[in-house]
Parts: structure tokens; C-alpha cells; sequence
């Protein structure tokens, strides 16, 4: 029995949400417009938060989601929308026109950093309550019907009671961990490479990202703007970013651009470097009793697909959605159907992701001999001519990369789910 401390400060709202990165200020923002009570928990400060460099590509779904929560006017000012994106497959570029291919679909680029700075101000402009460098932060009775959040800021212990909780810390977070082991069946594969991201203030190199797969390993080259260019190198796991000095980024990337694409590149000090792990992991079920789990707190996948920050979005409209029709009146257990309508789209940006990294990695799989991974190459290069030289098979790479598939997907168990 929790016992509340004298100097402990009550608080009450109706959704505590723990995590103040995409998905817990995106949802803060959807609940408000609906006029849910929410107030956000988050451990580290907003500075720190704007100064993690991350994903770089909105899906349609994501776009319409941030016009409903009213932030998108800076994004259809500054984004860039592209019509297309191109694999080069040792040096041989190949553009998929997932416009064409669509039959109208495009994906928005526009950084998750700023995403998150519209968000925060946003939030700010409506007087919604956030306690960044909170501490401490603990979820109790999340299966009772008064959960609450202890936390401490400032060295004063509160005490939050809320209807629900959503938890959007991360895959590092609280969230998860306050759902007892027995409860969860988790799903992970860890791949035996990183990605080195840099960013710097240079033009980038090419209109539209490329995705390249070499001999000597993979490399993206991306954007932010006009002005600031976002690009990736396949590293092993055993590199430091200290490793790599940004002449030796550049010296690399060079080497992985097809030809006359490296020709173009112009190159600038960076202003950010980093190494990411790469995994893909689901937790199921994504809730327990009256505590939900949203975002990277209840999956990850690698970035090659650029779905991270996009399933952290879908799993807020569902989430969204089903608190509305619960407090509405319209489906008052509306709530208990939210793991299994997000689960589906999960799965497919899980395996889309998966896919993807096999397809444009090439890495040693120490439980292989060397026959084994020589006919695991030639299948790997049967598959990338499919993929890369009919119609057929580059529209089964459009229609994952927008979102397609697991947005009508998605809409297609919201719909059943009596969600739209
Ligand atoms: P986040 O991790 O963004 O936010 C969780 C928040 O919870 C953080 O602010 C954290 O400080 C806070 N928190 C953690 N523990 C807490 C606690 N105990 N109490 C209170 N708060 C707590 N996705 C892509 O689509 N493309 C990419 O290129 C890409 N690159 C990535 C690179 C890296 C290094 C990482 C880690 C992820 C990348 N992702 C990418 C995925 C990323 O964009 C996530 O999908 C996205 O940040 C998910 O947002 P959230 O669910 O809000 O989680
Ligand atoms: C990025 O711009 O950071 C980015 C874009 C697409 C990806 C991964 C990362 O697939």
C-alpha cells in the first residue's frame, strides 16, 4: 500500500503521460484539442531533447496528424515534400517514383527535431503543464481504477492522479519495465552493425535521399534542408564515434556514393556525430490495464525504413481516438482494443524495416558458413533485381515506404474496430 509522504504535492489530471519526445507531446497536443486534461512528466530538459538529432522523414499520415493537432503551418513552410527516393545498388542508381507508383503518395521531409520544437512550443502557447528534469518517476496500480505517477522536481516528491497513463519514455524508459515480466512477451533481433550518422550545414548532395549498398557497406545520404544535409554510414559495432574523424567520414562516404553522385559532394565540419545501434523489438501486449505503451517505449525498428518516429505517430492517433470515445460516452471500454490495433501496423513496419536492412546491409553472419553466405548473397542480389528492375517489385518498396499498406492497414482495423 502506497503511503503518501507529508511533504508529497498532489496533482490530478486525466491521462499522465511520461515522455516529452514525439509521442508523448503529440498526444498531449490531440488530447488537448479534445479537451482531455493531460499533463506530461519528462526526465531530461527540452535542450537536451532538441539537441538529439534523429528521424528525418514524415509519412502522409504523420503530416495530417500534425495539422490536426494545428502544428504543421513551419512544416509546409520549410519541409520539402519528395515524390521519390533512389537505391544504388553497387554504384547503379535507381530512382522509385513512389509518386507514380502510389498513385499519388509522397513522404515529407522535415526533421524530428523540429517536429518536436512545434510540438514543445505549441504545447507552451496553450498553457499545458510539462515537468521537464523530473526525477524518480515511478507508475503505481496501473490495474486499479486510480493509477497514479510519483515523481520528484526540483526536490519536491508529487504525487499525479490520473484516469490513465501513457507511457512514451523510450525505449530506455520506465513504461515498459512497470508492466510485470511475466506479462510481456518481447520480440528482438539486434543487428551486427550501427549506423554513423553526421549532420553538417552543407547542401546536400542530391535532391531526393539514396539509399546505397556496397561492398564496403551501407550509406545514406539524406537532408534536412536546402542548407543542412543528414548523411549515414554501416559501421561495425565495435566503432567509436571517437573513432571517426569527419575527413575520414567524408573519405567513406565518398567511397559508398555511386561515382558521379560523390563527384557532387560538398563537404563542411559537422555539427553533430553519432552512432545508433540498430535493432527491431516489439513488446506485446502494448498495455496493462490502465498504463499504455506508445512509441519507441513498446517497439524499434532500425531506421532503414525511416518508420521509427511514423509508428510512434500511428500508435498516438490510435491511442487518441480510443481515449476520445471513451470519455465521450460513445465506447466507454474503448480503451482495452488499443494493443491489438496497434500491434497490426507495428508488425508491418516491423518486418518492412527488417526487409529493408537485409536488403541494403551486407554483413557477416557469424551462424553461417562461407557456402551459406555466398547463396545468401545471390539471393540477397535476386531480390534487389526484383526489387530494383520491374514495376512490380519497386511498388511493393513504394507502397511500405509511404506508409500505404500499414496506414490503409491500419485504417482497415480502425474501421472494423468501429475507431473511424
Ligand atoms: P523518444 O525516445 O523520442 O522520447 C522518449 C522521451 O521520454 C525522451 O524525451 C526521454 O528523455 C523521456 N524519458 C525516458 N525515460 C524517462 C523517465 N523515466 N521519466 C520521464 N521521461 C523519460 N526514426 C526514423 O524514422 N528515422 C530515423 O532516422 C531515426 N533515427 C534514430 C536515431 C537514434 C539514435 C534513435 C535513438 C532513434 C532514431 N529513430 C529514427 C527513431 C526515433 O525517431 C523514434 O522513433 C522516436 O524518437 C520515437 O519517439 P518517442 O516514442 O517519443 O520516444
Ligand atoms: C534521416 O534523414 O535521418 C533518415 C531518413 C531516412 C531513413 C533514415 C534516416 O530511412
Amino acid at each position: 500500500m502506497f503511503s503518501t509522504s507529508i511533504k508529497m504535492q498532489s496533482l490530478k489530471t486525466k491521462i499522465a503521460i511520461i515522455g516529452a519526445g514525439p509521442s508523448g507531446l503529440l498526444l498531449g497536443q490531440l488530447l488537448a484539442k479534445k479537451g482531455i486534461d493531460n499533463i506530461i512528466i519528462e526526465r531530461a530538459s527540452g535542450e537536451y531533447i532538441l539537441g538529439r538529432i534523429r528521424a528525418g522523414i514524415l509519412e502522409q499520415g504523420l503530416v495530417s496528424l500534425l495539422a490536426e493537432a494545428g502544428v504543421d503551418e513551419r512544416m509546409k513552410k520549410e519541409g520539402h515534400i519528395h515524390d521519390g527516393f533512389e537505391i544504388a545498388h553497387y554504384g547503379k542508381r535507381h530512382r522509385i517514383d513512389i509518386k507514380a507508383l502510389t498513385n499519388g503518395s509522397t513522404v515529407m521531409c522535415y526533421g524530428q527535431t523540429e517536429v518536436t520544437r512545434d510540438l514543445m512550443q505549441a504545447r507552451q502557447s496553450i498553457g499545458a503543464t510539462t515537468y521537464y528534469e523530473s526525477s524518480d518517476v515511478v507508475i503505481h496500480e496501473q490495474n486499479s481504477n486510480s493509477p497514479f505517477v510519483t515523481f520528484t522536481k526540483n526536490g519536491i516528491e508529487y504525487k499525479l492522479d490520473c484516469d490513465y497513463i501513457a507511457g512514451c519514455d523510450g525505449f530506455h524508459g520506465v513504461s515498459r519495465q512497470s508492466i510485470p515480466k511475466e506479462k510481456r512477451n518481447e520480440f528482438e533481433r539486434i543487428y551486427p552493425f550501427g549506423w554513423l550518422g553526421l549532420l553538417s550545414d552543407t547542401p546536400p548532395v542530391a535532391d531526393e535521399l539514396i539509399y546505397c549498398k556496397t561492398k564496403r557497406g551501407f550509406a545514406l545520404a539524406s537532408m534536412r534542408s536546402s542548407t543542412r544535409s543528414r548523411y549515414y554510414l554501416q559501421v561495425p559495432l565495435t566503432d567509436k564515434v571517437e573513432d571517426w574523424s569527419d575527413d575520414a567520414f567524408w573519405a567513406e562516404l565518398k567511397k559508398r556514393l555511386p561515382e558521379d553522385v560523390a563527384e557532387m559532394l560538398i563537404t563542411g565540419p559537422s555539427i553533430e556525430k553519432s552512432i545508433a545501434p540498430l535493432r527491431s523489438f516489439v513488446c506485446e501486449p502494448m498495455q496493462d490495464g490502465r498504463l499504455f505503451l506508445v512509441g519507441d517505449a513498446a517497439h524499434i525498428v532500425p531506421p532503414t525504413g525511416a518508420k521509427g518516429l511514423n509508428l510512434a505517430a500511428s500508435d498516438v492517433s490510435t491511442l487518441s481516438k480510443l481515449l476520445d470515445k471513451t470519455y465521450n460516452g460513445e465506447e466507454p471500454d474503448a480503451v482495452a482494443k488499443y494493443s491489438e490495433i496497434a500491434l497490426k501496423r507495428v508488425w508491418h513496419a516491423e518486418r518492412f524495416s527488417w526487409w529493408m536492412s537485409n536488403m541494403l546491409h551486407e554483413y557477416d553472419d557469424d551462424n553461417m558458413n562461407e557456402n551459406e553466405t555466398k547463396t545468401l548473397e545471390r539471393f540477397m542480389a535476386s531480390e534487389l533485381d526484383f526489387h530494383l528492375n520491374y514495376e512490380e517489385g519497386k511498388k511493393v518498396i513504394a507502397i511500405q515506404y509511404v506508409g500505404t499498406v500499414s496506414y490503409t492497414h491500419l485504417r482497415a482495423h480502425e474501421t472494423k474496430a468501429n475507431l473511424v
